[in-house]
């Protein structure tokens, strides 16, 4: 008896250590998650050279944007709904954007402004006054600085990020770029993270961090903007690195289903082919209707979307680009603002017993409802009438960590007829389902799998243009 009462108590322990130890955002992460969608901008010498890695070599005075206005950069990223800006400060090239005092390859030997100019200094006071959150790519390869390849040259990275901070703040999210290339010495550097990272949490806490592999934001895996089906906020990366030392692209797309760290996925990708402008793919510039795809595999999954919109040589955002913008945004307005169900009657039913979820229709994303078991309970919502839907968006609460690692959906009709069952994995900040239209009035949630409490803030269904449906 004795035995089976401690056999009891370690297996509750363990349970509860277990679900202590699940990781969760810290208030930082739990912010980043709520930015959903915003621009990335790459700028620099390439603008000019019409190349895409610059060789470090290329004349500074080539810089020379004449009509740069970081204001209508701001109005785009605004007018698109986009919630902040990453510029490129550094690219491979080693060209600051910034009047570094660390570097010869900068705005300051450019013909711009004779030397004068500033862009990171414009952008960030532009991004202030639109209300946009600024951030920074920096690489931390560089062509053109004489130490790289050198431990002097950490340095040099140390006190170039320490100016960014200092006279940029705040920074929202930091972009570290783990490509690690030769030097114009030839050499590759050894980087030295950790010194990195302790430079920025001392400096400024809250900045978010983002590499290959966090530590407070990862990358998605590819370059084409798209999540895995199956998202965790999870990854391990114990004995990983940024860069060649990364996890598998698969993995980083997925993270790890019982990861250690809360290290989500940013899904960067480009408006056009390259990275930085080209005049020749001013015709290559995403369709409206390709960003809302692109939309659905990163937001609809649970990641963020970051959207690079290159400025051109003008230091402008051409026309081609920002109708692009302009038209996505009225997509997502159109198709994923009306829900549907948002007066529907709600429901729990657990063991027999049923119960109102008002939580899950309360549109206040601090609420939710609780499924303690999996495959036993139910939530739902109902109209009285049959409703076409072709979308459904599920909100899991995350603040406590991810728990839901399989769902399913019972789409009813009025007549208590099965319509459609849809399986999915995990669900997460976000989770947009799309299918064939269905004339349905109850849409029934039972979580199949989870670590532990899955909490659903929110459950919203639409009518969106059948040529939307995730394809
Ligand atoms: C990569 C870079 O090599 C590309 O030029 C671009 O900046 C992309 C966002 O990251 O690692």
């Amino acid at each position: 008896m004795k035995k089976i009462i401690l056999i009891c108590l370690l297996f509750c322990i363990e349970k509860i250590t277990a679900q202590n130890s699940l990781p969760k955002p810290t208030k930082a992460q739990l912010a980043w998650h709520n930015m959903e969608f915003y621009l990335f901008m790459h700028f620099g010498p390439n603008t000019f050279t019409d190349l895409e890695w610059g060789h470090g070599d290329e004349k500074a005075e080539i810089f020379n944007p004449t009509q740069l206005d970081c204001e209508q950069w701001c109005r785009v990223a605004k007018t698109a709904g986009a919630k902040a800006v990453i510029i490129t400060a550094k690219h491979h090239d080693g060209f600051c954007l910034w009047p570094s005092k660390f570097s010869k390859h900068t705005v300051k030997e450019s013909k711009w402004k004779e030397g004068k100019g500033d862009v990171l200094k414009e952008l960030s006071v532009a991004c202030k006054k639109y209300g946009l959150k600024f951030g920074v790519y920096i690489s931390p390869w560089d062509r053109n600085h004489p130490d790289y390849g050198t431990e002097k040259y950490n340095e040099i990275f140390v006190n170039m990020m320490t100016e960014l901070f200092t006279n940029y703040g705040p920074i929202w999210e930091l972009w570290w770029d783990g490509a690690n290339g030769e030097g114009p010495n030839g050499k590759k550097q050894v980087y030295d993270w950790g010194r990195f990272k302790a430079t920025v949490r001392k400096l400024s806490p809250h900045t978010v961090i983002f590499s290959d592999v966090g530590p407070d934001i990862r990358w998605v895996g590819n370059e084409n903007g798209i999540a895995g089906k199956t998202n965790w906020n999870t990854l391990d990366t114990d004995g990983f690195g940024p860069g060649a030392k990364a996890p598998s692209t698969d993995t980083l797309n997925a993270g790890n289903k019982n990861g250690k760290y809360w290290i989500p996925a940013e899904c960067d990708v480009s408006i056009r082919p390259g990275w930085f402008y080209h005049k020749a793919e001013d015709d290559k510039v995403k369709t409206p209707e390709q960003l809302f795809q692109l939309y659905l595999k990163s937001v609809g999954r649970g990641a963020n979307l970051l959207l690079n919109v290159p400025p051109d040589g003008n230091g402008l955002i051409t026309k081609f680009d920002s109708a692009s913008l302009i038209e996505f945004k009225k997509l997502r307005d159109k198709n994923l603002t009306r829900n549907i169900f948002s007066h529907a009657t709600t429901y729990h039913l657990f063991g027999g017993i049923l119960k109102k979820a008002p939580a899950v229709t309360d549109g206040n994303f601090k609420t939710g409802e609780k499924i303690t078991e999996a495959e036993r309970e139910s939530v739902g919502i109902e109209t009285k009438e049959n409703k076409k839907i072709n979308c459904i968006v599920l909100y899991e609460g995350i603040t406590a960590g991810q728990n839901c690692s399989a769902y399913k959906l019972l789409l009813f009709n009025k007549k208590d007829e099965l319509v459609k069952e849809i399986h999915g994995t995990t669900i997460g900040r976000k989770r947009i389902i799309t299918f064939s239209a269905v004339d349905i009035n109850t849409i029934e949630l039972t979580i199949e799998e989870q670590h532990k409490t899955t909490v659903i803030n929110e459950m919203e269904a639409y009518l969106i243009d059948e040529n939307l449906i995730e394809k």
